[in-house]
């Protein structure tokens, strides 16, 4: 579990640039065994959060903010052990960021959530053409496919991803979440029959059983 202490010694490491004490952090609630979404959300999610709300507010540079974004990156490669723990299920899935979108922390959780559960993520990363993300599908040929989106203004980039992957493969569901979709969207998916919003890795881990 992550008390206020632990959390309170992670942001202080993260801001301070000090990779030793975090990666002592995370390996220490990895070894109590830690349920991974509990990790992401409660340290990981939280403490950028938190990252973006003193960079936003001019308390801390873009320097510290990019420091740790890149911290938080590295640490998320300490989990990489825990994630193929379980039972392989023999299904796929395409994780991307749309085009434009830089901000690749929330969908490489998607596709680590989903390896936890069994399936074989692809993560294709930030800022990836509507192209290759098709031809990439192509190859892959999965059972489902998963886009993140946090700013708001990229929405135009993703529904050209949604309406591309519709049309391409009409019958792949489409998994779209992010912070973009606080800010609405919901009615842009409502006009794509496979695209579904889901709000939380608690939502998603309900729908991990998805019926492909
Ligand atoms: C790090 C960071 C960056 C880095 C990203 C680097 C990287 N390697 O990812 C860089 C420097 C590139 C960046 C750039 C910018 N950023 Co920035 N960034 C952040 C910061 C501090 C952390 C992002 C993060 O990783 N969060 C943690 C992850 C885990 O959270 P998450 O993405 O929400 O993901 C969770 C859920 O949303 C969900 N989820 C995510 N995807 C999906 C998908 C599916 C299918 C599902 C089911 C769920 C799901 O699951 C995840 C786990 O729970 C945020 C602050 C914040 N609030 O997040 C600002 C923030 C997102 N950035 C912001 C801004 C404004 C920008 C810039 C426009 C700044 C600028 N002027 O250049 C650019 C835009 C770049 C672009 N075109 O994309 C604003 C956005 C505000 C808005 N209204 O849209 C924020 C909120 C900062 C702020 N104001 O507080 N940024």
């Amino acid at each position: 579990m992550i008390t206020p202490t632990i959390y309170d010694r992670y942001l202080t490491a993260l801001l301070a640039g000090n990779r030793q004490a975090g990666t002592t952090t995370v390996q220490k609630l990895l070894d109590n065994h830690i349920q991974i979404k509990s990790l992401y959300t409660d340290l990981f999610q939280k403490s950028l959060y938190q990252v973006g709300e003193l960079w936003e507010s001019n308390k801390i540079t873009v320097a510290r903010e990019h420091m740790a974004t890149a911290i938080t990156e590295g640490l998320l490669n300490l989990v990489y052990p825990e994630l193929f723990r379980g039972e392989r299920c023999q299904k796929k899935i395409v994780v991307s960021c749309a085009a434009n979108e830089f901000h690749q922390i929330g969908g490489k959780m998607i596709a680590d959530l989903f390896e936890t559960h069994g399936w074989d993520a692809f993560f294709l990363g930030a800022n990836t053409p509507v192209d290759e993300m098709l031809a990439f599908i192509d190859e892959e040929k999965p059972d489902l496919a998963a886009l993140s989106l946090s700013i708001y203004y990229n929405m135009p980039s993703l529904k050209s991803a949604v309406s591309a992957i519709e049309a391409h493969f009409p019958d792949l569901n489409i998994l779209v979440g992010g912070q973009a979709f606080r800010w609405g969207g919901a009615d842009i998916i409502h006009n794509f029959k496979n695209t579904h919003l889901l709000k939380s890795l608690d939502d998603l881990e309900k729908q991990m059983a998805w019926p492909v």
